[in-house]
């Protein structure tokens, strides 16, 4: 075992305890009531959801294990030369709370590289597909195509003990992370770069494997470990991480789970909204034949796509109420690596106009960027200009948050979930009697 999987042990049997005291002792504690317009509104804020993996404060924004995204960035071990950490060592923190060492990082790096390879049939699956499939449909399905690996649906069917659903929900959830990489980079160069794929690098680690497989050169190793990280996970009720959680506890298999939660972040008002952004964005330029817009120009703009009945990709947000951090975190990068890029300057002035536009719109409630207003930029810039793939880089940072948090629900034994539905009648009935 690794010291990974050794810490994850220590840390879920040691947790255990309180679950079981909770539900046990206090499981008649009322946290929170709902109301009409939140059983028709999607349950929105309802509290009846778990997790300790990271917590999302409507002002302050996410935090991982309890740091801001500014802490993880400066507690993680950092890959040598470069300014942003090893993913590894934040899977490591995502699933034990605590920051490795080095060593205990380069462990990882270690075994996801043990892990990484695709097996052929998932490739040959793909490759079957039309080339015009939407590559979040074939992300789905390559992860959906590999559940035949599951250690966990082995052992399950092997008959195993709830307290060893864990393990074997870890090591795939392992194996996917470490693949996800190779077939992201896959998907990648088939459709868009003529069909001629880059062999991975095994010196390297999974942000910097992943510039060398997509053939984009530094700082996109840094781009790729920030935004595999800053993607991963915001809590638990979004749609992807609670899909992933939803289907997870039937015991589906982290595969079919994990292929679940991408169909989710695939729509329009989750993750694909940085593909509609960027697609906003040219639209815009496109319109201007190139030059940027004045501020007055760029309210006219949102206004006709507010007043067409559309959204404004980028933001609003369900939980939120202020800037996403992880915004503000892109935000930095480009002010660093990128300040004079007239795309970068034209999001600065969305920034600038778009709360006071859907403010006077007066309908969301959250007049704020979200994460996916920024990001789409950056990939521009570096090359990465198809952005019908953005959603894809979404999911495979999606996939730390999320399988981390199917491998603890294992580990504390959460039950199927199964919430209650009512008719409208009732609802009637009951705002009838007020
Ligand atoms: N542009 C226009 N209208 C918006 C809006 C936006 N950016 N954000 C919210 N609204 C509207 C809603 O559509 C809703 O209208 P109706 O009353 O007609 O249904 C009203 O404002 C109230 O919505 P809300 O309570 O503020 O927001 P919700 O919790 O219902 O929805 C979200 C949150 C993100 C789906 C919504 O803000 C949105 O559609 N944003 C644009 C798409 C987007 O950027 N999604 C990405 C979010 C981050 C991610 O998951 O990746």
């Amino acid at each position: 075992k690794t010291s990974l999987k050794l810490k994850l042990q220590e840390k879920i049997e040691a947790f255990r305890p309180r679950i079981t005291k909770l539900n046990k002792e206090f499981g008649n504690v009322q946290i929170d009531t709902v109301n009409i317009g939140q059983a028709i509104g999607g349950a929105r804020d309802v509290r009846c959801l778990v997790t300790d993996i990271s917590y999302l404060d409507p002002q302050e924004g996410i935090r991982f294990r309890g740091k801001t995204i500014p802490e993880t960035f400066a507690a993680l071990p950092k890959v040598p030369g470069s300014d942003y950490p090893f993913v590894e060592g934040f899977w490591y923190f995502l699933l034990t709370g605590e920051v490795p060492t080095l060593a205990q990082t380069l462990e990882v790096v270690q075994d996801f590289r043990a892990r990484s390879q695709v097996p052929q049939y998932v490739f040959d699956v793909l490759r079957a597909m039309p080339r015009d499939t939407h590559p979040m449909t074939m992300l789905s399905t390559a992860v959906l195509a590999m559940q035949r690996e599951s250690k966990f649906a082995h052992r399950y069917a092997e008959g195993m003990k709830k307290n060893d659903y864990w393990d074997p929900m870890y090591e795939d959830s392992t194996d996917l992370v470490a693949r996800l990489p190779v077939i992201a980079a896959y998907i990648y160069r088939m459709k868009y770069k003529g069909d001629i794929q880059i062999a991975p690098n095994p010196e390297l680690d999974m942000g910097g494997n992943f510039a060398h497989m997509m053939g984009i050169a530094r700082p996109y190793d840094d781009v790729a470990r920030m935004y595999f990280i800053l993607h991963s996970d915001h809590e638990s009720g979004n749609v992807s991480a609670h899909t992933t959680h939803l289907v997870a506890s039937a015991l589906s298999d982290a595969y079919y789970s994990f292929s679940a939660g991408l169909n989710g972040l695939a729509g329009p008002l989750h993750g694909l909204a940085n593909q509609e952004v960027l697609s906003w964005v040219q639209g815009v330029m496109k319109k201007m034949g190139g030059k940027l817009p004045s501020d007055e120009e760029l309210e006219k703009f949102l206004w006709d796509t507010l007043n067409s009945g559309q959204v404004v990709p980028g933001y609003g947000h369900a939980v939120l109420r202020k800037t996403d951090p992880r915004y503000t975190s892109q935000m930095e990068f480009c002010q660093k690596y990128l300040p004079d890029y007239p795309m970068f300057k034209l999001v600065n002035a969305i920034y600038r106009v778009a709360p006071k536009v859907l403010t006077a719109h007066g309908k969301t409630k959250n007049p704020w960027p979200n994460v996916d207003a920024q990001s789409g930029v950056i990939q521009y810039y570096y090359g990465l200009t198809e952005y019908d793939f953005y959603t894809v880089l979404f999911g495979v940072g999606r996939a730390l948050g999320v399988l981390a948090n199917i491998t603890w629900d294992r580990g504390l034994g959460y039950a199927i979930e199964r919430p209650k539905s009512v008719t409208t009648e009732m609802l009637e009935k009951w705002a009838l009697e007020g």
